[in-house]
């Protein structure tokens, strides 16, 4: 398996080690990105997709890795093997993000595949590379309650040692609430892309619904590619996107990101994937707080988000 540079990720992970630290944020046109993706930004700016190509966007821990998996069984017609040829973020690479080397980043892994290709962001769409829309690429956005998708981030930055450190639960929320995690503000990420979601024909989901009704949404995004598979594909690739299958799938749950950078002995990347886990971590005092912050920052728009199905 080949990563780029001709390394797997552990391995690069590994010669990377003295250099891997929780990098620090700087802001980009405000929005706040780890130091190795704002020192290399003219480069993701210029990014030129091929018309082909599909972006996949969302906030992080909003349902990214579960609509990847689905996009690409689709696109295989349900082969499970096909879509073991190598782990994620490799058969998807992630647009923005960039490592100390010898770790690829995604615009190396982006370099050697030839479109389609399914590419990774968690841009807010003011960065989003202009070429996406001028090339009038397809785009999927996956949106994810705010409170589920606040105690997945916290417990993701706990493991993920890259990232800045989360600090204690209640200064977490603030922080969140106050768009100062890696990629900005949760509000803003989500309302700008519904805003731009019919003029720009993004496909807008949201992880609720695919909890809900997995295969309804399958049928969704298979349309929106139009696509055409069987009835008993769509079964076989509901099935194979399940939270439980995908957990056990090493090219789908993250366990090639050695511990350095994903230590999944303080959490798993498949973690628990369900809504509404956020009542195991809100205090009613944190949950009215959060609410209150919720519906001013929420006021002008009316986006059908649930935080439980
Ligand atoms: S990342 O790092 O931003 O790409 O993470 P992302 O993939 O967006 O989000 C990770 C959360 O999604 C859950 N997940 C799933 N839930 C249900 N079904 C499936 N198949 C699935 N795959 C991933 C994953 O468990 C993380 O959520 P939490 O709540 O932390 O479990």
């Amino acid at each position: 398996m080949s990563e780029g540079k001709g390394l797997s990720y552990s391995e690069a992970i590994e010669q990377a080690k003295g250099t891997l630290y929780r990098f620090p944020l700087i802001p980009v046109r405000g929005i706040p990105l780890m130091n190795h993706i704002a020192n290399n930004w003219d480069s993701v700016w210029d990014f030129r997709p091929d018309p082909s190509d599909l972006l996949i966007a969302t906030y992080p821990k909003a349902g990214t890795t579960w609509t990847q998996e689905i996009v690409d069984l689709l696109l295989h017609n349900g082969d499970a093997e096909a879509c073991k040829r190598a782990p994620t973020p490799v058969r998807s690479p992630f647009l923005e993000i960039f490592s100390p080397p010898p770790i690829a980043s995604g615009l190396d892994l982006l370099k050697n595949m030839d479109p389609p290709r399914m590419i990774k962001t968690h841009l807010p769409i003011q960065l989003v590379p202009p070429a996406f829309w001028e090339n009038k690429c397809k785009v999927i956005y996956v949106a994810r309650n705010a409170k589920d998708n606040l105690v997945s981030y916290y417990h993701f930055d706990c493991m993920n040692k890259t990232q800045p450190e989360p600090g204690p639960w209640d200064g977490y929320i603030r922080k969140f609430m106050q768009g100062e995690l890696a990629w900005g503000s949760w509000y803003d990420h989500v309302k700008g892309y519904w805003k731009e979601r019919e003029k720009k024909n993004i496909l807008y989901l949201f992880y609720e619904d695919m909890k809900e009704n997995p295969r309804r949404e399958v049928e969704r995004i298979m349309r929106y590619l139009e696509l055409s598979v069987s009835d008993e594909v769509i079964s076989r690739i509901v099935e194979l996107t399940s939270f439980e299958k995908m957990k056990e799938n090493p090219m789908a749950n993250y366990s090639c990101i050695p511990a350095p950078v994903f230590d999944q002995s303080i959490s798993l990347f498949m973690r628990k994937g369900e809504v509404g886990d956020w009542r195991n971590h809100f205090t009613p005092e944190q949950s009215k707080m959060f609410d209150e912050d919720y519906e001013e920052q929420m006021k002008k728009v009316n986006i059908p988000f649930r935080t439980r199905i």
